[in-house]
């Protein structure tokens, strides 16, 4: 749009300024903002009796023609011709505007008035390009995107975090992820994904928990440690190449200055990372998973994301693999996103596929094999060596954002508290 064209602009509007014979109008639109310049005398005095109604968030429709302004604040403004009012606002009950943010319980009572806000709105427009960011990096590697399904009728991380549904009289279960389904097209397919939601009844009321989260789920024939390590960092870079090209001015508005690829990662033995907490005074036996202050008191010492490719096979899940020289370690490997907003990106790792050891294993952590009949059946049949991993979406966010708690990278988080709106 140049100067002195006729634009037709709809938005919400955010404030009226009126000086003598001159009112300012500051008109919220979906993906920025515009100033609607209206003078007394210039134009019909219906139009200027009109902007005496305006009030805050009335949702308008502007005619008129756009001018370069060197000493408006946006370069530019629109001198009107029309104005309609499309449909009036009641007074919100947050501030939309202010520098100062409502409480974050109070935001999120108003949530579908809160994402109005330019801070959210930049947050949200990120995801988005994560999420495609995501899709096509995977893509151009080969990988094939499936939907698994959400209504299942196993546990796949741990039986006291599923939320039941009463499907038809049988007991089935939201999905806590897409493990064994996963898995099960890895066979078929060699390369998977899908990016899908996550259910875990979780009473966890912390900065890094939600009860509702996506995953990037990502599964692979074939692949080694090193691959799969590899594979996530160069999809982590891509994500934040995507951003830093696509939203620039997102990552303005939400103050994030210093995001950029990282020049590589580090991997960090198990035990490595009990020294290193050892050092900072905790006391950590091993064959304990990190807690939430082990894990921050961790990320804090790394300025670019780092690995742990290993974990005591005891706190591991049945289907990661246990190494077969030495039966107290298994192949799980988690992605931290390092520094002060830090956090465990994903799990992955390569995964039992010989039925006898995975029974076995499943016995060895208390879990009955019956219960899990055709994932055990599937991998009497010409299985291959796979692995995989499944990463966080809105953790991610947290690190790459700077977001003080995870809620806020989704759009109606869903914690133990809150399931409405
Ligand atoms: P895990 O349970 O570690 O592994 O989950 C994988 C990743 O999902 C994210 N995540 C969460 N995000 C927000 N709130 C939660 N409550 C929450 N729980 C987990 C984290 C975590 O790293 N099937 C395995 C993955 C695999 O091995 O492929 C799994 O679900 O970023």
């Amino acid at each position: 749009m140049g100067a002195g064209t006729k634009v037709t602009v709809y938005g919400h509007v955010e404030t009226v300024r009126r000086k003598g014979r001159i009112a300012f109008i500051l008109l919220r639109t979906f993906d920025g903002e515009e100033q609607v310049t209206v003078k007394r005398g210039e134009v019909s005095d219906d139009l200027w009796s009109l902007v005496e109604e305006l009030g805050r968030e009335y949702f308008v429709r502007v005619e008129g023609t756009l001018v370069q302004s060197s000493i408006a604040r946006l370069g530019r403004e629109i001198m009107p011709e029309r104005i309609e009012v499309i449909a009036p606002s009641k007074p919100t009950p947050i501030d939309l505007y202010g520098k100062v943010e409502a409480e974050w319980p109070t935001r999120l009572r108003y949530r579908y008035l809160d994402i109005r806000r330019p801070k959210v709105k930049a947050i949200f427009r990120i995801r988005s390009t994560l999420m495609n960011a995501a899709r096509e990096f995977l893509r151009g590697e080969g990988f094939v995107e499936l939907s698994f399904p959400i209504i299942i009728a196993t546990a796949t991380e741990g039986g006291a975090e599923l939320f039941p549904v009463d499907y038809f009289g049988r007991k089935a279960f939201l999905a806590q992820s897409s493990q064994l389904y996963k898995q099960s097209a890895v066979a078929a397919f060699g390369r998977v994904f899908s990016i899908a939601p996550s259910f875990r009844a979780e009473k966890s009321r912390t900065r890094k928990h939600l009860t509702e989260f996506w995953q990037i789920d990502v599964e692979a024939a074939l692949v080694s440690k090193r691959d799969l390590m590899d594979l996530q960092f160069r999809l982590v870079n891509h994500i934040v190449e995507r951003i830093l090209e696509e939203n620039e001015r997102d990552l303005e508005i939400l103050g994030v200055k210093d995001l950029e690829p990282w020049d590589g990662y580090d991997v960090v033995s198990y035990d490595e990372a009990l020294e290193i907490l050892r050092r900072k005074g905790f006391e950590i036996e091993w064959g304990e998973d990190f807690g939430a202050d082990e894990e921050r008191a961790l990320v804090s010492e790394f300025d670019r994301p780092f690995f742990i490719p290993e974990f005591p096979a005891a706190i591991t899940a049945f289907y990661y693999m246990v190494d077969r020289r030495d039966p107290r370690i298994a192949h799980r490997i988690d992605m931290m996103g390092p520094g002060p907003y830090g956090v465990e990106w994903s799990s992955g790792g390569l995964r039992e596929y010989e039925p006898a050891r995975l029974r076995a294993r499943m016995r060895e952590l208390g879990l009955n094999p019956e219960s899990f009949g055709w994932y055990l059946d599937m991998f009497e049949y010409g299985f291959p060596p796979h692995g995989g991993f499944g990463m966080g979406v809105e953790r991610l966010m947290q690190t790459l954002l700077r977001l003080e708690r995870i809620h806020e990278a989704a759009l109606y988080p869903r914690t133990p508290d809150i399931v409405e709106p």
